[in-house]
């Protein structure tokens, strides 16, 4: 991949990123990300299927509800938000080229401004597809997901499929639609519904039953038109237990399989998991992978990380080589991530104001991936950490452990098996041992 340049550079004086391993003290280099090396079978490349996200690195200026954007965007110079839209895909383009990532993921607003009318809304969106399109022809990056942003006009204030006023629900189906158009015409390999206030801030107003009916329905809607136009890939559902509303319905990762499987959307969708979601609902990011992977719907991963002093949505970049090995061992488990990959859900934080630190966040997240990838191949090829946790249900592997297993007796069956005495030998569950390996092979 040879690095893309529109008529002015954006990000210059920064070149391709190379790969320069362990040793290297260039800050600027992969320090184990290197595409082609193979590992378990298959190139890092092919492993990680890594996206930039539009809208935190094109989009997010660094304003919080304390104070203005920190980050000038050279594009941002036009007196036409579309003509700014275009320099910004261009931009876009240099630095996915430059980092040498395959993948980029969008919301519809991110890559197009909105405009006075829906029909103008569709046409802007439509513009910056074309360009899109070349640009992809011409570098080889190519569209992980796309989705559309549903929460941020103020019209989406109770929702969108779950509003309680019709038109807000119609208004979201023709973004939806416009937005499904634009993700099969980029050839986009799956598409995201992150249902950002499809949840409620009170619950006295509020009639739960139907509005978790109507995303329910709004789902089948938007499947069906999706399959209509060809879209051949997988819709994924992010689970997020609040903010920016008090409680979203699609809580974690458990509720919406349960949704999924209710709604008879179960073989269509599949569930798009970010680390940081996960630790909102109070669960570890694993579990949420290892929910996802043992119901067979684990799709693909916004990769960051929170703040473990901050209850919220902090979007870093994610640094931390133990979670994401533990991460990795569940997407090798699940033979991979099929049509998904790791998306960088994450942000600059508001006092990264120099032009290489997009550069520098990207790198220490794909090596820290990368690196996780190793080590969790290491302990799933050569470590006692399978057999420990599968020793565990040794009891389950034959005789009336197994019958049990495979529903072949009744409680009075079981309970006539008990032990004569209260008091049994008891496995230990190996805690200490397993984390302690873990350590060892962190540093291997
Ligand atoms: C918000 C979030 C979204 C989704 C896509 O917390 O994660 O950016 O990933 O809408
Ligand atoms: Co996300």
């Amino acid at each position: 991949m040879t690095y893309y340049t529109g008529k002015t550079e954006h990000f210059a004086g920064i070149g391709k990123i190379p790969f320069e391993g362990r040793k290297s003290d260039t800050p600027l280099a992969y320090k184990f990300y290197d595409a082609n090396k193979v590992v378990a079978g298959k190139t890092m490349a092919e492993h990680l299927r890594f996206a930039v996200a539009y809208w935190h690195s094109f989009c997010g200026t660094g304003a919080d509800p304390f104070g203005a954007g920190t980050r000038n965007f050279s594009w941002e110079k036009h007196s036409d938000p579309v003509d700014n839209a275009m320099e910004k895909l261009d931009a876009a383009f240099e630095f996915i080229t430059k980092l040498g990532v395959p993948y980029y993921c969008f919301h519809d607003r991110d890559m197009a401004p909105a405009g006075d009318t829906v029909a103008q809304s569709e046409a802007n969106l439509q513009k910056l597809v074309a360009a899109a399109k070349e640009r992809q022809n011409s570098t080889g990056v190519k569209l992980l997901w796309g989705t559309a942003n549903l929460f941020s006009h103020p019209k989406f204030m109770n929702g969108a499929s779950t509003n309680p006023q019709f038109e807000v629900v119609a208004a979201a189906a023709a973004q939806v639609k416009a937005a499904l158009d634009a993700t099969v015409a980029l050839g986009g390999e799956n598409y995201v519904f992150w249902g950002g206030r499809e949840g409620y801030t009170c619950l006295l107003n509020t009639d739960m039953k139907q509005e978790i009916e109507h995303m329910g329905r709004f789902l089948q809607m938007a499947r069906d038109y999706g399959r209509s136009i060809g879209f051949k890939g997988a819709y994924l559902v992010e689970p997020k237990p609040m903010e920016p509303s008090k409680h979203q319905y699609d809580v974690d990762a458990a509720t919406v399989i349960g949704f999924l499987k209710e709604f008879g959307l179960e073989n269509d969708f599949k569930l798009n998991i970010e680390a940081n979601h996960a630790t909102l609902a109070s669960h570890s990011f694993t579990h949420e992978l290892q929910i996802s992977a043992d119901a067979g719907m684990l799709g693909s991963i916004d990769a960051n990380r929170g703040d473990a002093q901050n209850g919220w949505d902090t979007d870093q970049f994610p640094t931390d080589i133990y979670q994401t090995t533990e991460a990795m061992m569940v997407v090798l488990q699940n033979g991979g991530l099929g049509s998904g990959g790791l998306n960088f859900d994450a942000k600059l934080r508001r006092n990264s104001t120099d032009a290489e630190d997009l550069f520098l966040a990207h790198i220490g997240g794909m090596d820290a991936f990368a690196r996780g990838l190793e080590i969790a191949d290491q302990l799933l090829a050569n470590s006692a950490l399978p057999s420990l946790k599968s020793d565990r249900y040794a009891s389950f592997q034959s005789g009336n452990g197994l019958k049990f297993a495979n529903g072949e007796m009744d409680l009075t069956a079981l309970a006539a098996l008990a032990p004569v005495n209260e008091e049994m030998p008891l496995v230990s569950g190996k805690q200490e041992l397993i984390e302690n390996i873990i350590n060892q092979y962190l540093y291997k």
